[in-house]
């Protein structure tokens, strides 16, 4: 049986210590009782983030080789998962899990970490390649084959259109879901040799304020008469953008077509109201995976570079049967 304790605000960022009862001695390193684990999350910015973030946390609390998950919500701030992991280096965790919430700026604290002896897995997003050497193995999607997913959609559902014309929300600038469901989806409709015109693109930070806010300029600095379809990279920044849509007197899903990625529950009713047209699944559902990689880790055993999450997409015409389905 373990128990929660709220072991106070670290710089602003969350903390919350999954301890088991006896386990996790005083320099929190792992012992008899199993491992101690460092978890620096992006942030709850997201349905997709506060679900795998539940994952993790269930899956450590029920799982008797981790003795303690130390949990540090950084609230999308680099600075703030720096510190964590920092943090966890003093307390000397036995294995450091990361969700970097951008793709650079990491080649000193991993370096830290390194020097430190304590092993460095990703989980979801990923870091630029230099700093591959710096971390063992990441789980997660396959953000350029969402992308490409959606793309391949595009070039299906606009064929024949002589030019279709495209807004894109980006989720947040640096990320790595953003990158490559970006460039996923332009390599498919490159390749395709497909006619489209991009005529807006920028960052709603993958969350609903922001996504609306960027939709109500896009539609004030181009109207929508004659844009065909909005590419949102995740769920809450289409479900801001259906929200301007509508308040601009637009009816979302039929005057402008609409993607969305991740697959969440609220995501999926917006289909079936007939507000989307396609929806291209990222699961977060990954911390059984992740703890048995942390123990594989810790153990010193060979992992694969990289584990990719099964997941899925979606047609209007399979919302209403999917949606009882979803868990976030
Ligand atoms: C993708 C994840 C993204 C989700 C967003 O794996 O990093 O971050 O798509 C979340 O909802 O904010």
């Amino acid at each position: 049986m373990l128990k929660k304790t709220l072991a106070g605000l670290a710089a602003g960022a969350l903390l919350l210590t999954a301890a088991a009862c006896g386990g996790g001695d005083d320099d929190g390193g792992g012992d008899a009782d199993g491992l101690v684990v460092g978890f620096a999350q992006v942030g709850a910015e997201s349905a997709w983030r506060t679900a795998n973030s539940d994952s993790v946390q269930s899956a450590a609390d029920a799982d008797d080789r981790i003795a303690e998950l130390k949990f540090v919500d950084a609230q999308q701030e680099q600075e703030k998962q720096i510190e964590a992991i920092r943090n966890f280096i003093t307390q000397k965790v036995d294995v450091i899990v990361l969700a970097p919430v951008v793709e650079t700026g990491w080649t000193e604290v991993l370096g830290e970490a390194e020097q430190a002896g304590i092993p460095v897995i990703l989980a979801d997003r990923g870091i630029e390649a230099a700093d591959e050497d710096l971390y063992v193995t990441r789980i997660g999607s396959d953000f350029v084959e969402e992308g490409r997913k959606a793309g391949t959609w595009v070039t299906e559902e606009f064929a024949g259109n002589d030019n279709t014309r495209i807004l894109q929300l980006e989720g947040t600038v640096g990320a790595a879901p953003a990158n490559d469901r970006n460039a996923g989806f332009f390599e498919v409709l490159d390749d395709a040799g497909f006619p489209y015109e991009l005529v807006d693109s920028q960052s709603g930070n993958f969350t609903a304020e922001e996504g609306k806010a960027v939709m109500e300029t896009f539609i004030s600095t181009h109207g929508l008469d004659d844009i065909d379809l909005l590419y949102a990279h995740n769920d809450e920044m289409g479900l801001g953008a259906i929200q301007a849509i509508e308040e601009a007197g637009y009816e979302p899903g039929v005057d402008i077509q609409i993607i969305i990625v991740d697959g969440s529950k609220a995501g999926f009713q917006a289909g079936v109201d007939g507000k989307l047209n396609y929806i291209v699944e990222c699961n977060p559902a990954f911390g059984e995976q992740l703890m048995d990689l942390a123990v594989q880790v810790a153990d010193g055993e060979d992992v694969e570079k990289f584990t990719p999450v099964e997941e899925a997409a979606f047609t209007a015409d399979q919302f209403e049967a999917e949606l009882p389905n979803r868990q976030f």
